[in-house]
């Protein structure tokens, strides 16, 4: 048996239901930067392959000051082909998924598409459900995940 807190590296928690080491990081930056800082740790950007994962994320204490208000940056994009999401840590397409409603939509809705939204994030004020959004957007904290 391995001791549960040794399965992680230093910062990370290791949820012992969903079998994870993660990391919630509370400096915004864009897609890519979110994904080096967590490349840099040997971890990657969450993946979020069930509703209990995301249940998991959503009961999580963001009142933190450091996560207040925080979007999250999840490790999923549709940067090969569009509309053709994949978590980027395995290159499987996304199976279970929390899109708003009429999420992805590609930068379309009402103006009808800058066609730029490649990378997902997690909204804060819509109980973090997902989006997709410029993944040149600045203003995202982001999730690590250690396997
Ligand atoms: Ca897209
Ligand atoms: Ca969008």
């Amino acid at each position: 048996m391995t001791e549960p807190a040794t399965r992680c590296p230093y910062g990370f928690v290791w949820r012992e239901d969903l079998a994870k080491c993660l990391q919630f990081n509370g400096d915004r930056v864009t897609w890519r930067m979110a994904r080096e800082r967590c490349l840099a740790k040997d971890a990657d950007l969450i993946t979020i392959p069930d509703e209990k994962t995301m249940s998991f994320i959503k009961h999580f204490d963001h009142k933190n000051r450091d996560l207040k208000q925080c979007d999250f940056w999840i490790g999923a994009n549709d940067e090969k082909a569009e509309n053709d999401w994949r978590w980027v840590s395995n290159g499987d397409p996304i199976t279970y998924s929390n899109w708003r409603p009429n999420e992805p939509n590609n930068g379309g809705g009402r103006n009808k598409g800058d066609g730029n939204e490649h990378c997902a994030m997690m909204l804060w004020v819509f109980s973090w459900a997902w989006n997709d959004a410029s993944c040149k957007n600045e203003n995202a904290c982001y999730i690590c995940e250690y396997n």
